[in-house]
Order: C-alpha cells, then structure tokens, then sequence
C-alpha cells in the first residue's frame, strides 16, 4: 500500500498555497507534478554534465551521452519494447502521432480507410484529417454510448479490408474511460491495420505492455507521468519504423551527407533530428524509476479508491451531472452542476486554491456529443488524499451555491 504522507514529502510544489489556501491540486491529466527525486536530476545534468551528445569526444559529451542512453533503456524496458532502437524521443505525445502520420504520407492511397475513435484528443484527430487531405484517406469513426464507452460493434462492423490505420486512446482524457486496446489491436490486425495507441493519459496509472499488446505504436509524453515537460516518447515495431520515412531533416540523423544524395542513420536516430531535449531524456528516465518505486500496481488500486470515494461523494449534490460512466474507468471525473458554466466554479475553486482543468479538454467531439460546451475535470493521481477530496467537495457545494 501506499504511504502517501510520505510521498506528499517528495513533491514540493505541494506544499505552496495559492490565493493565501493550501493548494489542491486536481489538474494532473493536463500535467502531473515532479517529485524532488527528479528536479535533483534536472539541477544534476545543468550543474555538473551540461553537453552535446553523441557528438563529442570530450568528458561531458560522454557522460550525457550515457546517461541520455542510459535512460533510452529504462524507457525499453518499462515499456518493455524488443529493442531499445524501438524507443524514439519525441518532444511528447503530439509529436509522436504527428511523426507517424508523416510517414504514412507515401504509405497510403486515394480511398484507404482510417479509423479514430469518439473519444479522442484533439491530438489523435486532427494529424489524421490533415493525412487524409493528403492522401485521399477516408477518415472513420468509432462512436461511443452515453457512458463513454466505445461501441465495439460498430467498430467491427467499420473494419475492413480498405482499413489501413486504427488510432485509438488507451484512456480518455475528458472522460477518463480505459478503452480494450488488446481488442481493438487484435481485431485490426486481422485485417493487416497497424494500430497506434495514443498513451498520453494511460500511462500515469497504467504500465503498458507493448510486446504483450502487440501494439504497432505507442505514444506519451513526460509530464504526465512526474517527469519534465517537452519530452516524451514513441515506440514503434521495428519493422514499421523501418518502413517509414523520416520526419525531419537534420544533424544526427544522417549516416552520409553530400549534395548528390543523403544516407540516413539507423534506428532509432533516424527519426531524432537536432539536439535534442538531453536533460528532459534523462528526467524522463528518472521519473519512470520513481513511479515503479512506488510501484504501477500500489498506484491504480489507490487511485481507484480515490476514484470511488470522490464519485460517491459528487454524486450527493444536487444537479451534479458526471460525463464517463464506464466501468473501465480511471481518476478522471467530468461533471457539470445545472447550468452553471464550468469556467465560473473553475475560477471561484482556483480562489479556494483549487485547480481543476475546466472546458473541452482538447476533446471538442466528445462534448457535441453531449452537447455541453465543456466540463470541470477532477483528475487525481496517486499524491491526492481523501482529505482534499473533502475539501473539494465542501468547496464546490460553496461555490454552486454562490453561482445559483
Ligand atoms: N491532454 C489534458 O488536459 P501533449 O500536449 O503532446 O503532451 O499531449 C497531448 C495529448 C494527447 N492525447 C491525450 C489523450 C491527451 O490527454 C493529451 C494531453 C492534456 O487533457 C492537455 S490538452
């Protein structure tokens, strides 16, 4: 179990009040916070190895060479990819999709078929659409319930041999529901689909299995999971990123370079273009040795508790409407109370040093289909307690009251 007084110690930022009340802080599905554990690393890399890597024959050049590596390989095997050149550093979870969707420009033809799911970020959408308009792709959709879960019949009945790509979420970020994926995978590849897993919200709760999923690509980003923002990383089966293209052009991903013709650099530095984020690699490494401290397994059955206990506890107010009710649920909880504006409880809840993320979540679909403007999302990670949790909720009973 978790001794969470204990890790509350670790995150500073915790500690601080905001408008003169001790900061609650229920936004972590936009970003999560950093344990001390992995700003010491961040101050370590610019006070003592600050360099250029794979690039220099000097000492400091080394050291952030191995140390970038060093956490390319905690990557792999957290994720536990084949190969740690299956493991590419991205900028975070858009870059990554927007890197594959690039690739599969030379890959597809006027009519083959895309398919996306109801439940998608703005992030998992829009790549896609831009890919159609350059191919001739036709774009699909998996659409879902009231509860927001994704109707598999109908994405059975949408799958078919003109099927070329299935991008689909792990969890949904507004409304917190965990998709099948393994179905979803296992059903597209039947008919040759590769299938892209946007990881950005699963992978704080959940530790993915790639090889065990049998995912083609998998996607997240950093500062999500206690690390720095600006960093995150794709996985891709060797033989897609084989296949694919590169997505920039640049210094470190060439093998030979002259005017005539480039050559470009084997896996996974074919697809790494620039300098990249050296520090952001490396706090990346140490953020997934922090959460695997504490352990993937201690955290879900926490946060489910917390999941259960503030549902329970919303629920009792009066006009309370919560979007996402699937069984498959992570700690994520959208709500709206009557006709009060979320942006209005949002900003009376910062005033009682509260953050929730209010508004469409980057996910404008899922709230047409509901046909609300937006929600208050209440995402909890495993540092939150029950007591905030109480004080949440006698601070929103204030501030419906207020605004009715
Ligand atoms: N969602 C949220 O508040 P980036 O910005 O690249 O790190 O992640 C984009 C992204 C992609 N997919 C999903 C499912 C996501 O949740 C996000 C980021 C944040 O919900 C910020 S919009």
């Amino acid at each position: 179990m978790l001794d969470v007084n204990n890790i509350r110690k670790d995150f500073p930022i915790l500690h601080r009040q905001v408008n003169g009340k001790p900061l609650i802080y229920f936004d972590n599905a936009a970003t999560s916070q950093t344990p001390q554990q992995v700003i010491d690393v961040i101050v370590d890399y610019y006070s003592n190895y600050n360099a250029n890597i794979h690039r220099g024959v000097h000492s400091l050049s080394q050291e952030a060479t191995d140390a970038y590596e060093q956490a390319r390989l905690k990557i792999q095997n957290h994720f536990n990819a084949k190969h740690s050149h299956e493991i590419i550093y991205t900028s975070g979870t858009t870059h990554g999709i927007n890197l594959i969707a690039n690739g599969f420009s030379s890959l597809l033809q006027k009519g083959d078929e895309i398919i996306v799911s109801a439940l998608e970020h703005h992030s998992n959408i829009v790549p896609w659409q831009m890919l159609c308009e350059r191919t001739g792709a036709i774009l699909k959709v998996i659409p879902m319930n009231q509860n927001g879960e994704l109707v598999l019949s109908e994405f059975d009945s949408i799958l078919n041999d003109n099927t070329k790509l299935v991008f689909v979420n792990h969890i949904s970020n507004a409304l917190g529901t965990i998709n099948p994926i393994k179905y979803i995978i296992t059903e597209a590849h039947k008919f040759g689909a590769v299938v892209l897993v946007d990881g950005a919200q699963s992978c704080p709760h959940i530790k993915p299995d790639v090889q065990a999923l049998d995912v083609d690509f998998y996607v997240c980003s950093a500062h999500k999971i206690c690390g720095p923002t600006g960093v995150g990383m794709l996985y891709g089966k060797e033989e897609w990123l084989k296949k694919l293209p590169p997505y920039q052009g640049g210094g470190e991903m060439i093998a030979e370079v002259s005017f005539e013709k480039t050559t470009y650099a084997d896996l996974p530095h074919k697809f790494e273009a620039g300098t990249p984020n050296i520090c952001g690699g490396i706090a990346f490494g140490a953020a997934l040795d922090y959460m695997n401290r504490i352990g993937f397994a201690n955290i879900s059955a926490y946060e489910n508790e917390l999941l259960k206990y503030a549902t329970e506890q919303l629920q009792q107010i009066e006009g309370l409407k919560i979007y996402g009710t699937a069984k498959e649920k992570t700690s994520v909880i959208s709500f709206n109370v009557g006709n009060i504006h979320p942006y209005d409880i949002g900003t009376i809840l910062d005033k009682m040093g509260i953050a929730v993320r209010t508004g469409h979540h980057c996910a404008q679909p899922i709230m047409d289909y509901f046909k609300i403007p937006g929600t208050i999302r209440a995402s909890f990670m495993f540092y939150n307690t029950k007591e905030e949790i109480d004080t949440f909720i006698t601070a929103l009973k204030k501030a419906v009251m207020m605004l009715s």
